[in-house]
């Protein structure tokens, strides 16, 4: 550990990762260090050019934790979610300054792609380094967990693996020329978040318990296929691992759906490419936008197919990326 940078300020980036092994649902905690462990190994992929910028100072002046996003100052309860990865840094550090934290998401307005797991994982990053903690990047990923889970493998760049407190490299980004191409069917807010969708999954559907109990399966299945390069492979391993999250979903107890008819028009749309022989892996996270993993040369021929289907909004093209990375800055360089 070195001296607190309590005259500086840190900048961190990290970028939006995309599960193509599903976390869904949370093993039980018994204690504030076990917030968001998961109930089943999950397999992501870190992507390039959608990322959080956050630059964090102490502010000893400040009554409490400040952090202005995209301009507006957290609500008590927004802030109440980041809250655990700050403590979690004062603990780790012994002190006991509010921090001073303005971020910015460089995802394009109307993207509809969450970005809990850049934000959370750039906030670990700021914070840890202005401490002046020495943590691995494993370490790091088991601070950023406490904010979201998924963001326990945005620290990593490329293909990243998580399936305890913290989350590890899997492969760098250049280990693959994949690209994930992003059909936006719905930017908008999600009806019910994904930590309220998974927690009502666990505690009302009857598939649940199955869910947990094929898990191990399909990530092994998902790792040896990535470490392989076999998209065909990773492509039934990625299209299990959606189906199965969301029939899980769709019978808790109010009902969780997520699909749009445009969802499905959109994996219609991979399907006919599949039969000239085009390869593609498609997911879907807690909304309606499918995505679909496709070898980078093919990238171009599914925009534009994807591009046609009524109800898509905009097509996103993007490759692998890299992991969190931070640099210390003026003392006022957001403010
Ligand atoms: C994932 N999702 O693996 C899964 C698939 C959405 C669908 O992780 O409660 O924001 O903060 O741990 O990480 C989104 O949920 O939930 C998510 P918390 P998180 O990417």
């Amino acid at each position: 550990m070195s001296a607190p940078l309590t005259g500086q300020a840190v900048t961190a980036r990290a970028g939006v990762n995309i599960a193509l092994v599903k976390y869904w649902g949370k093993a039980p905690a018994r204690g504030p260090e076990d917030l968001n462990l998961p109930a089943v190994p999950s397999l992501s992929l870190t992507l390039d050019g959608l990322t959080t910028e956050t630059t964090v100072r102490f502010a000893p002046e400040l009554p409490n934790d400040r952090i202005v996003l995209d301009g507006r100052e957290l609500d008590p309860a927004a802030l109440g979610r980041a809250r655990p990865v700050l403590d979690r840094v004062r603990a780790l550090g012994d002190l006991a300054s509010p921090f001073d934290v303005v971020s910015t998401n460089h995802v394009p307005t109307g993207a509809g792609l969450a970005s809990s797991a850049s934000g959370m994982a750039a906030l670990a990053a700021a914070t840890a380094r202005l401490a002046g903690l020495e943590l691995s990047p494993g370490q790091l990923s088991a601070v950023a967990r406490l904010g979201s889970g998924s963001a326990s493998r945005s620290i990593f760049g490329g293909f990243a693996a998580w399936e305890g407190p913290e989350a590890r490299a899997v492969a760098p980004p250049s280990h693959w020329d994949v690209r994930l191409v992003v059909a936006v069917v719905d930017a908008g807010p999600k009806d019910t978040s994904s930590r309220d969708a998974m927690g009502r999954t666990a505690r009302t559907s009857p598939y649940h318990a199955g869910w947990v109990s094929q898990a191990r399966g399909l990530f092994d299945e998902g790792l040896a296929a990535v470490l392989a390069r076999d998209l065909p492979a990773l492509a039934e391993v990625m299209e299990l691992s959606t189906l199965r999250m969301h029939a899980a979903a769709m019978a808790a107890r109010p009902p969780v759906l997520y699909w749009r008819s445009a969802s499905l028009a959109a994996l219609e749309a991979l399907r006919a490419l599949g039969v000239q022989g085009l390869v593609s892996g498609w997911t879907m996270d807690a909304g309606p936008n499918v995505k679909a993993l496709v070898h980078a040369a093919d990238a171009e021929r599914v925009r534009g197919a994807l591009a046609e289907v009524a109800g898509v909004q905009r097509v996103l093209v993007c490759a692998p990326g890299p992991g969190v990375s931070t640099e210390v800055v003026a003392r006022d360089a957001a403010w």
